[in-house]
């Protein structure tokens, strides 16, 4: 049972009001909001536990230790992943990948060497492998997409040569909503000898996602996209590769041993984790994935999925709407366009009729300049969305193509 009633009570900020009406909060991709479950897990950190972790014997610190590693076996457990050595905590996806593209890079990539991105990557997943290329002298190549916003698997077969060394590509496109077939991406590239990098940050927080199901070798998520707090997140990668990869950055708790001369490193995952953690947030990042489990995430999927349906079913009806991205088999994320009313315009006179939604290029500019425009109004769904809220939106663009 989906008590939207009792959920929608966990979020206060829900209950709150913008320009005097009820705030419509559709801007969920940017990012969500939290329950109290998560904002009592920091309280009660912070109030009563509060110790750096790993560094102390005394009681405080033993016990925030444990908490902060019981959080990596939540996580372990929510992506399927076979160790928790396996589980490396950032301040988010972004980076989790530049993480990747320096160890990585050091390790494994050299001059003429090739990385494949896709049209459809925010510019954190693909800014950080320029860079590396830049470094290296290797070659970015980036698969198309179709006119309907998926990807050309075609391209993608042609592009794969025996010099690409990383696959990198979003599990859910952030603007189009297009769901990718990261599980036959991943194949593909296997039986290339290539490794590959899921970008999970539009996915963990609407579907199950299973690491040895997909079999990729890398996976990044952000906290603050599933009802976590800001400036924490996950790089996922199999051992057997993060083993082989040098430390991104040095200091405490990535070290095993100092001296002038010579250093050697920690074991996984603390290696890549240097510095005192963010462990109140891993607390409550551990907080907010025991709180989408506890509604379960099929039944989170279903209703995002009928509210998308939904909206994409009504908002198809306005005159001169364009809705970019594919109409089936896509995630709770529609970007839209109507008439020649700029989006920031239309973005503008939603929020005053209290309806939040993000515009612009969201992160996407090579995207935008493959659909020949320089933004969307894109409006995303949580599990906390109704349908009244949809059809508050909807009556919004209406008012909004009135005004024009
Ligand atoms: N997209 C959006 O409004 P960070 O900022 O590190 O938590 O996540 C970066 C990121 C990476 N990949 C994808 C697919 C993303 O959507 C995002 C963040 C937000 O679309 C903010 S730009």
């Amino acid at each position: 049972m989906y008590d939207i009633t009792a959920i929608r009570n966990d979020f206060p900020i829900l209950g709150r009001e913008v320009y005097k009406r009820p705030l419509v909060y559709l801007d969920n991709g940017a990012t969500t909001q939290k329950p109290r479950q998560v904002v009592d897990a920091m309280v009660d950190e912070y109030y009563n536990v509060n110790a750096n972790v790993h560094r102390g014997v005394h009681f405080l610190s033993q016990q925030a230790t444990d908490l902060h590693e019981q959080s990596r076996e939540t996580v372990r457990r929510f992506i399927n992943a076979q160790s928790t050595s396996e589980i490396i905590f950032t301040r988010g996806t972004t980076e989790s990948i530049n993480l990747l593209a320096f160890s990585f890079g050091e390790a494994f990539v050299k001059a003429g060497d090739e990385i494949l991105v896709t049209e459809m990557e925010h510019h954190s997943n693909i800014v950080p492998w320029q860079m590396l290329c830049e470094r290296k002298g290797a070659v970015l190549k980036v698969v198309p997409i179709s006119d309907d916003g998926t990807l050309r698997m075609d391209e993608y077969r042609r592009l794969l040569s025996d010099r690409t060394r990383l696959v990198c590509c979003t599990h859910v496109s952030n603007v189009l909503g297009t769901v990718n077939p990261v599980k036959e991406i991943v194949e593909i590239a296997h039986s290339n000898g290539t490794l590959v990098l899921i970008d999970g940050a539009q996915s963990t927080p609407h579907f199950a996602v299973d690491m040895q199901d997909l079999d990729c070798d890398f996976f990044a998520f952000s906290g603050h996209k599933i009802y976590a707090p800001t400036g924490v997140g996950v790089l996922y990668g199999k051992e057997e590769w993060l083993d082989k990869l040098p430390p991104y950055q040095g200091g405490g708790e990535m070290i095993q041993k100092v001296t002038f001369e010579h250093t050697t490193y920690n074991a996984l995952p603390y290696k890549f984790e240097a510095g005192t953690p963010d462990y109140v947030a891993t607390h409550a990042l551990a907080a907010a994935l025991d709180y989408v489990s506890s509604l379960g995430m099929d039944n989170i999927f279903a209703h995002e999925q009928d509210l998308t349906r939904y909206a994409l079913e009504q908002l198809s009806q306005i005159e001169g709407m364009r809705i970019f991205g594919p109409m089936d088999g896509r995630d709770a994320v529609i970007s839209f366009l109507v008439g020649d009313i700029h989006h920031l315009d239309m973005g503008t006179l939603l929020d005053r009729l209290g309806i939040a939604v993000r515009t612009g290029h969201h992160c996407a500019d090579p995207l935008m300049s493959r659909l020949g425009i320089t933004g969307t109004v894109r409006a995303s769904f949580g599990l906390y969305n109704t349908r009244e809220e949809v059809d508050a939106l909807v009556a919004g663009v209406e008012r909004v193509r009135g005004m024009f």
